[in-house]
């Protein structure tokens, strides 16, 4: 008899290039050229990065901490916020030099390492190039394009990283106009937790506090990779481990900060170089195999408990659920074979899991765009939920469901009403505060807006940030289209291939980052954001701006609005923009539970908890309970047994922005156009390693969606399956794609068949 592997040795024995953390994280700062093109001071302003009074990060969205370690930034903050701080600046003359048609041409690491812009420029059909303008210009023309647009023929999108303030504006602007067309990059990530976790707890946000990190016994963390993605949540699953508690990891790729960990801030790990191995299971699963994965897990605890006392919360499951007897029923019906074939791991390792969840008194689960991304997402989120309610796990110090949340402040933007949904709107509120009227239709999430974009329904579009025509799928479909509007307006901070896709009218409108200093009529401003944690905190920037000609986010959406809108007795542009605790009195007034004297409450340590009636166990879901679900299917992805693509994030990029071509942690650099493939699944295609192939999405449908001259490399993930870089292969993703109940791009579980 051939002996089953144990799987908890086999998770010990996985190597991997590099652990996270370490020196290697040091010098991923200093190697690049980021640091040798920042400017003077950077430093400093990396020391203050989410202390008291400090500028809060703008990289990813974890926590604050009241009492910061002496650095509170990991590698990617820091090259986040020095890539903001560069000498290098994209001036007018820049633009005279080069034609947008030649510009589109270059590649998204070369557009933006021509540095800050620096004034407001508009587009010139005529010579094809942007020019310099003035801002009263900018605001006159827009104001008006505005004003004479119908409401539901433009839409306003934004990217996570504008602060409370801008972004509690630019949705009353929005309803102001008379539209609710909100999409936000939410749209196309933890949408399925806004949707799907809501669904199954009442709660679009995570329920845990940092203090839980110091107290559970098990952490389930599927599809999320913190050492490139957010880092800063090593050190709290290091201390954990340190003190036994067991992670139990789900996702295809072995991710090297899932495997191990040195802790940069400690001298003792550094010199050694001792890293902590972090995963006691690693299940590889393959792509959407965590339904599945998930299910064998709770198959073998409903075994157990069915043998031993203690493992179930018997109180906690009849006073605070429903539909557990169809999920255990479903779980009955459903057999083991069944159980490895969706999800690609074996038995032993799904037993071994539910071993330390049954052995374990509290549990935490977390997750990522790996579950988030898949076309069955919100069931995937369900089934997590549904693990974690056998044993009473949330509500419980030490346990709950953290969602990993992607922009610095882009839980916060739904928090002050970007939002699509009028359901979701401060309607009764709007009245009080405002004297506004919200509209009375939805408006667009992304999917939605890029339908009435192809559908050329769609006219106008304001951009708060970000790179959406890249960010996005279809890429083909989309970028044809995006050219036909008649207005398209960027606030921005550098130059992206969205902004070289102009409409008739076209608007690139240069903002301060975060770090930089924004004066207004009663001096620097206060700005504040929401992390993954709901707190809520202040930042302020104390660098001189990049150019005498930036204008605050806050600012340039003030001007704009007074352009477009008629007056107001109760719109005060003038004293918003001067004075923004005016803007945080109006989110006070709108949301005075969580938000009651956000302007003071705002500046304690590690901020304000806006609070979470799930973690006290009231449950604002249709039954009143947390509920189970019962999944549909047992893999999250497409149907059918095409080979599945999953693109996702470089160690050297955030999201489209692309610092370098280096995956550190995963070993790879020099080449951002690949396809990750296991040897065998190699072999199996009649590849070689090296060799350059061309992936085509395989779906019925009439368009042909291919991108060329992807080099075939091998490494270690399942086979029938290929991984590759976002954005670089988003013209495979078909808009059809996206989770079934939020519209969220099913990113990672893309059919695609290979040619070569
Ligand atoms: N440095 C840096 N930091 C960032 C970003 C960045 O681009 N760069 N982006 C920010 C944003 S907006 C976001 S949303 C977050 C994203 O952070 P993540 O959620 O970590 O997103 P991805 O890099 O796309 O990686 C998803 C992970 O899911 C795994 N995966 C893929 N398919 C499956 C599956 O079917 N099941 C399971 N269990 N796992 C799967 C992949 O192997 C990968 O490890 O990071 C934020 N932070
Ligand atoms: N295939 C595939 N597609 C994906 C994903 C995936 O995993 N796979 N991930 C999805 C996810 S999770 C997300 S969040 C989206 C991201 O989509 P977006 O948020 O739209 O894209 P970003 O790359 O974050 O935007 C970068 C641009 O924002 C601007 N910018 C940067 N900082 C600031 C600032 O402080 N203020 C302003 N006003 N502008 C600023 C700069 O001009 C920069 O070029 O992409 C999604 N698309
Ligand atoms: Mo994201």
């Amino acid at each position: 008899m051939t002996k089953t592997p144990d799987p908890v040795a086999q998770a010990a024995a996985i190597e991997v290039p590099e652990p996270a953390g370490g020196w290697g994280s040091l010098e991923g700062i200093a190697r690049t050229e980021l640091s040798q093109r920042a400017g003077p001071g950077a430093i400093e302003t990396l020391h203050q990065l989410n202390k008291p009074d400090g500028t809060a990060c703008t990289s990813c969205a974890w926590i604050k901490p009241p009492t910061p370690a002496a650095f509170e930034f990991c590698e990617n903050g820091a090259k986040a916020t020095l890539w903001d701080l560069t000498s290098a600046r994209a001036t007018p003359d820049f633009f005279e030099k080069h034609t947008v048609t030649d510009l589109r041409g270059w590649s998204a690491h070369d557009l933006e390492k021509e540095g800050r812009l620096t004034e407001p420029l508009r587009y010139d059909p005529a010579s094809d190039r942007y020019l310099r303008t003035t801002w009263n210009e900018a605001f006159a023309a827009i104001g008006a394009k505005l004003a004479a647009t119908e409401p539901e023929r433009m839409t306003f999108y934004a990217s996570g990283k504008a602060a409370l303030e801008p972004s509690y504006l630019f949705a009353a602007f929005a309803r102001m106009l008379g539209h609710n067309n909100l999409p936000d990059s939410s749209n196309m990530c933890h949408e399925t937790t806004s949707v799907g976790l809501k669904k199954v707890i009442g709660s679009p946000v995570g329920t845990c506090q940092i203090e839980d990190f110091e107290q559970c016994d098990a952490i389930f963390y599927l599809g999320q990779n913190p050492g490139t993605n957010s880092p800063r949540i090593l050190h709290p699953l290091q201390e954990a481990v340190k003190r036994g508690c067991k992670i139990v990891t789900f996702n295809p790729l072995k991710e090297a900060g899932l495997v191990e960990f040195v802790n940069p801030q400690s001298p003792v790990e550094m010199v050694t170089r001792k890293a902590t191995r972090l995963s006691h299971l690693y299940l590889q699963v393959r792509p959407g195999g965590d339904i599945a994965a998930l299910m064998g897990v709770c198959k073998h605890v409903l075994a157990r408990a069915e043998r031993e006392d203690g493992i179930l919360d018997h109180r906690f499951l009849d006073e605070h659920t429903s539909g557990l007897e169809a999920f255990v029923a479903k779980i009955a019906a459903t057999e083991w074979p069944a159980l490895e074939q969706a999800s690609g791991v074996t038995r032993a390792e799904m037993e071994a899991a539910g071993d330390v969840y049954a052995e374990a008194k509290a549990v935490i689960g977390i997750y990522g765009m790996g579950l988030t991304q898949q076309v069955h997402g919100s069931e995937a989120i369900g089934l997590l939920v549904n693990l974690l309610l056998l044993g009473g796990n949330i509500g419980r110090p030490g346990s709950g469901c953290s969602p990993i949340r992607g922009h610095s402040n882009v839980q916060g933007q739904r928090t002050v009403g970007i939002t699509e949904k009028v359901e979701l709107a401060p309607v009764e509120k709007y009245r009080e505060v405002l004297g506004l009227e919200t509209p009375q239709a939805d408006g667009h999430n992304t999917h939605a807006f890029l339908e009435a974009l192809i559908a050329g329904t769609n006219t106008a579009y304001l951009g708060l940030g970000g790179n959406l025509a890249m960010a996005v799928p279809d890429h083909d479909r989309v970028h044809e289209a995006w050219r036909k509007m008649a207005l398209t307006v960027h606030i921005a901070t550098r130059l992206n291939h969205t902004h070289l896709l102009p409409g008739r009218e076209s608007w690139i409108l240069p903002c301060l980052v975060r770090s930089e200093e924004d004066m207004q009529a009663t001096g620097n401003q206060f700005v504040s954001v929401e992390d993954s944690f709901s707190h809520v905190y202040s930042s302020k920037g104390k660098r001189k701006p990049a150019s005498e000609h930036l204008m605050s986010e806050t600012a340039i959406l003030c001007e704009i609005a007074k352009a477009a809108l008629p007056q107001n007795a109760m719109w005060k542009w003038d004293e918003w923009r001067g004075d923004y605790a005016a803007i945080r009195d109006l989110i006070a007034r709108t949301y005075p539970e969580q938000f009651f004297d956000m302007d003071r409450r705002m500046h304690a340590p590690g901020g304000f908890y806006r609070g979470n009636d799930a973690r006290k166990r009231i449950w604002h879901t249709q039954s009143g309970k947390a509920e189970f679900t019962t999944p549909s299917v047992l893999n999250a992805g497409p149907e059918g047994d095409a080979l599945r693509l999953i693109t996702l994030r470089s160690n050297d990029q955030f999201n489209t922005t692309i610092y370098g071509h280096s995956d550190r942690l995963r070993g790879l650099s020099g080449e951002r156009t690949i396809a990750l493939m296991s040897p065998d699944e190699i072999e199996r295609q009649g590849l070689k390693a090296g060799q350059r192939i061309t992936l085509v999405t395989a779906m019925d449908e009439e368009q042909r969606r291919a991108v060329a001259g992807l080099m075939v490399v091998a490494y270690d993930l399942p086979a029938g399956c290929v991984a590759g870089y976002f954005p670089e292969l988003n013209p495979l993703v078909p808009l059809s794609l996206r989770d079934r109940l939020s519209d969220t791009p099913a990113s990672k579980g893309i059919p695609v068949r290979i040619e070569f």
